[in-house]
């Protein structure tokens, strides 16, 4: 019989099993493995986690509430759990500063830990001083050993692929062999402009009194901090969660797959299912969301293009770019293909800029700490790629600014699928465009002081301008990439005075942005 970790033969012995902040779910592997009867679950508001990079206060607000909800439903359930909020006194500020304050406490000498999910965390955890066992997260519907086995010998590890494999495995819209439809992706229906009329809302929880003291604490604590943390509706557990996901396959899921990729002032949600912060704290599991929308289909009440779309971003996308994370290494985040070297503007921050587009971006991100993926992609992201701003700086904003971002999932979508930093591991092209993607997928455009149609000049679109710079400047790494023959024929057929002027005015209005003007 194998030995449970850190047990001696007959021998009872404390230990202590750590739970992070983004790890709440009783089915955890730390938890799993845990002893209800002998062990001590250690969980920790910690400044080390809140700081080490200044996250958005209502990131921090989630995290603590959800933190201390689930602390309090598995001492309800009889788990002896030593919980330690920020404010504690007592409080050794780090994780491993708090694992070593409990063994300390009990007089344990083991800790179990499910794998963090950053590398960062992974590294302080292995270091504590004490016997530690890192169980692999088991949320995940592909595991580490999983994924390698797909990339191996792989020249390309394309996503489309991976998901495929992920489709056969899982048996999620397949009819025997063959995928729902007979298509594995209906992505070409995805990308009608923004509809007339949206009237779905996620379900916004009001605060009880115990997370009105998170936010109260959270105000005082990071006052300083990027974002607004009120108001907080958000999920906190998973019987909320629930609804929340319920209320989503019910009401906008039959809109998914057509409106993925469009924009609305008026409507910072469109029909998104604003799950992600729930998924990545532990409160959903992936294969439930996944099935949930896949019954839908089933039951005829969702078209297959919309539950095969959002079906992909999870079975897909999600377990992809975390098999990206893990399979590239602790490097990952430094990676600069493109040699790109400008500081992030001030504008990211709330600075004044003319371009409504990256305003109404900064602005729903300030206060929502949420935006959709085209608005990080094709807005935020593209504008930094085409400024050329430093990868590292990108990645930095969007783990500090978004209620999902945890670096496993963050990092790939900033450096390899948005700034094409990792030299095309995630992305077969860079993801730019100039302003008239934007102007066909949202209604930004109408109210810019920048004018989309004109090409060069004083009023153009800087989207416009850079556009074409960019191709210009990385000509030699993407004119061969058969993807991209086109746009360079394109820039190629403009007369040359048309391409001196763009060329110059992007330059002109790069260095505008770098003197901090409000571009
Ligand atoms: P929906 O559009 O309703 O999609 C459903 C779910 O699919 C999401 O909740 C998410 O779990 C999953 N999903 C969708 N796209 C992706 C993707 N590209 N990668 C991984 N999962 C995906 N997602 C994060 O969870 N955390 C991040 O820190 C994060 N950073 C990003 C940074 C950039 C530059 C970009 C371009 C994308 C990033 N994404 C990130 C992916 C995506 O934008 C968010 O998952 C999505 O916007 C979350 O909103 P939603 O729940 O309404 O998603
Ligand atoms: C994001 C976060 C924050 C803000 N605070 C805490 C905390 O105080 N205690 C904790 O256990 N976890 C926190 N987290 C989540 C961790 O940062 C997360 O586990 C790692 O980034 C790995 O994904
Ligand atoms: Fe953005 Fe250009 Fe449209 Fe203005 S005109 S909103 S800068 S795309």
């Amino acid at each position: 019989m194998l030995l449970r970790l850190g047990r001696q033969a007959g021998a009872v012995v404390t230990r202590l099993i750590l739970v992070l902040g983004d790890q709440l779910t009783e089915d955890i592997a730390a938890l799993r493995e845990a002893d209800r009867e002998t062990d001590v679950v250690v969980m920790a508001e910690v400044a080390a986690e809140a700081a080490y990079v200044a996250h958005h206060p209502k990131k921090i607000a989630l995290i603590f509430a959800a933190m201390r909800k689930f602390a309090a439903a598995l001492q309800a359930s009889g788990w002896d759990v030593r919980y330690t909020r920020l404010d504690d006194p007592a409080n050794a500020g780090s994780i491993p500063g708090e694992l070593l304050r409990r063994a300390g406490e009990t007089g344990a000498d083991t800790v179990i830990a499910t794998e963090p999910g950053e590398w960062r965390l992974i590294a302080a955890v292995q270091d504590v001083p004490l016997r530690v066992h890192l169980l692999e997260d088991n949320r995940f519907l592909a595991s580490h050993a999983d994924f390698e086995s797909w990339a191996m010998g792989r020249k390309a590890l394309r996503m489309e692929y991976f998901y495929r494999e992920m489709r056969r495995r899982t048996g999620l819209l397949m009819d025997g062999d063959a995928p729902a439809g007979g298509q594995w992706n209906y992505d070409s229906e995805n990308r009608k402009p923004p509809p007339g009329g949206v009237d779905f809302h996620p379900v916004a929880f009001t605060p009880d009194e115990s997370i009105e003291e998170v936010l109260t604490l959270v105000e005082h604590r990071f006052a300083d901090s990027f974002g607004d943390v009120r108001p907080f509706t958000l999920p906190t557990d998973r019987t909320q969660a629930r609804r929340a996901l319920t209320h989503f396959i019910g009401h906008a899921l039959p809109f998914f797959g057509d409106y993925q990729d469009a924009m609305l002032t008026g409507h910072r949600t469109l029909f998104h299912a604003c799950i992600s912060s729930s998924l990545n704290i532990g409160l959903l599991d992936p294969m439930e969301v996944c099935r949930a929308a896949e019954d839908a289909y089933r039951a005829g009440n969702v078209p297959l293009n919309a539950a095969e779309g959002f079906i992909r971003q999870i079975l897909g996308w999600r377990e992809y770019v975390r098999g990206i994370y893990f399979l590239e290494g602790p490097d990952y985040t430094s990676r600069n293909a493109l040699n790109h070297r400008r500081k992030l503007p001030p504008l990211y921050w709330g600075g004044a800029t003319r371009m409504n587009c990256l305003a109404h971006a900064v602005r729903q991100t300030k206060e929502d700490a949420y935006a959709h993926h085209i608005q990080r992609l094709m807005v935020t992201g593209n504008f930094a790629l085409l400024a050329g701003i430093d990868p590292a700086e990108v990645h930095e904003w969007y783990l500090r600014v978004y209620i999902d971002a945890f670096e496993w999932v963050e990092a790939p979508n900033t450096i390899g699928m948005s700034q094409f930093a990792d030299g095309g591991i995630i992305a077969s092209k860079p993801y730019v465009s100039s302003g008239a993607y934007i102007d066909r997928m949202s209604d930004y455009c109408g109210d810019c002081a920048y004018d989309v149609k004109a090409k060069t000049g004083t009023d153009a679109c800087p989207f416009n301008l850079l556009y074409w710079a960019f191709l210009d400047r990385h000509r030699a790494r993407f004119e061969k990439n058969p993807r991209m023959a086109n746009m360079y024929r394109t820039w190629d057929k403009l007369d040359a005075d048309r391409r001196a002027a763009t060329l110059s005015q992007a330059q002109d209005f790069l260095h505008r942005l770098s003197q901090g003007e409000a571009v």
